[in-house]
């Protein structure tokens, strides 16, 4: 098949996710053109079958917001045309689905498109009354709607009362590029140290002072060190706040990382304190690479862990950080939970089957 693939290039899991999905289909021979304003963080040169297209945006003094959805369904016409392209699959709704309904209705109907939901385009950024009716218009004009959980899928038709049916299909995780590196664990070092890991764009949505707080709790407790990972908005926030706990020397902040899937196998714990989560695939990186998981009970991200790491309400550093001392003094519970954290990653997320289901999807569109 020729696939277009449109998606945010930042750091983020839609994007994430929509190049990895580039990659697997350029793999398994289908011709893949991926478009964005922006070369995706997670784009690898020389793949044969993969092209990137970017977006031209142009500044003109006039407009104060360059209108980027035009431009981008300007630029899909451009490359069905160049490439053929069979069928288009947008990744985030805003205003990827608009633009998509845009080209489609400008050449006639002449393009199909799927619109994947990863979260934030529906639960926070979706729910703005600015955003809502065009959405939830491209959404029922897609030719198909998947969502990455259970819960975002019951949200769309809570949120936005799609009558569409929308399509489960989770995310994936490669999970032989993820995977544990024999790294030694606390009870296996001679300081005893726990290291604990959060990864994530640090969105206020992601509550990295929760985070934080929750770590300071631990380290009253145990040795522990705090490695953060990613970069964004509430950076400095987080790192002030570490600085009045008393525990910036053990907070350690990596930035963006290229190479996350070196950093994660040697951490005791991934530690997550969103206030929503539709997914979580930094976690289900995490536990791929054997890594347990702690996170708020929130959105899909029970769909995601299963029984293989622990949920405290959101809000509630004291609760988060009580269920990290659990895993972090138990070296039997920890071994096992990092055992099943890596089983069910390896079992139910593979990138193999799920992008089967997009192709399959693919396949029943197209006819
Ligand atoms: O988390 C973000 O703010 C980024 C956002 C995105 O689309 O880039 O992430 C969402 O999509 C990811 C991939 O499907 C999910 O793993 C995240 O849970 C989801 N984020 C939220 O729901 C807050």
């Amino acid at each position: 098949m020729r696939i277009g693939i449109v998606c945010y290039p930042t750091v983020g899991g839609s994007g994430v996710i929509a190049t990895e999905m580039a990659h697997a289909l350029a793999k398994r021979g289908h011709q893949v053109h991926l478009i964005s304003y922006d070369r995706p963080s997670r784009l690898r040169r020389g793949t044969p079958g993969l092209q990137f297209h970017q977006v031209a945006v142009s500044a003109y003094p006039l407009f104060r917001y360059p209108p980027y959805d035009l431009a981008l369904a300007t630029r899909m016409l451009e490359v069905r045309e160049e490439a053929r392209v069979d069928l288009f699959h947008v990744h985030y709704a805003i205003p990827h689905a608009v633009s998509a309904f845009l080209a489609r209705s400008m050449c006639g109907g002449c393009l199909k498109f799927v619109t994947t939901l990863h979260g934030t385009d529906i639960t926070v950024v979706g729910a703005d009354r600015a955003y809502l009716r065009p959405t939830r218009f491209a959404l029922e004009q897609s030719d198909a709607i998947t969502a990455v959980s259970r819960y975002l899928a019951d949200e769309t038709h809570l949120v936005f009362g799609v009558r569409k049916d929308v399509e489960v299909i989770a995310n994936f995780v490669d999970t032989e590029r993820f995977k544990p590196d024999g790294s030694p664990r606390w009870h296996q070092r001679a300081d005893g140290e726990r290291i604990l890991v959060h990864s994530s764009n640090f969105r206020p949505v992601k509550r990295i002072a929760d985070v934080v707080r929750a770590f300071a709790l631990v380290a009253q407790e145990i040795p522990a060190r705090l490695l953060l990972v990613g970069d964004g908005p509430d950076r400095e926030h987080a790192l002030a706040v570490a600085a009045d706990l008393g525990c910036s020397g053990r907070v350690e902040h990596l930035g963006v990382s290229d190479h996350i899937e070196d950093v994660l196998p040697k951490a005791d714990l991934f530690l997550s304190a969103s206030e929503t989560e539709s997914f979580g695939l930094s976690m289900l990186e995490a536990m791929s690479c054997g890594v347990p998981c702690v996170s708020t009970a929130v959105g899909g991200v029970g769909e995601v862990l299963g029984d293989t790491g622990l949920l405290a309400p959101f809000g509630d550093p004291h609760a988060l950080a009580r269920a990290a001392l659990q895993i972090l003094t138990d070296s039997g519970k920890h071994t096992s939970l990092a055992a099943a954290a890596r089983r069910r990653a390896v079992e139910q997320f593979a990138t193999d089957a799920i992008v089967a289901r997009y192709v399959d999807l693919y396949e029943r569109v197209l006819k």
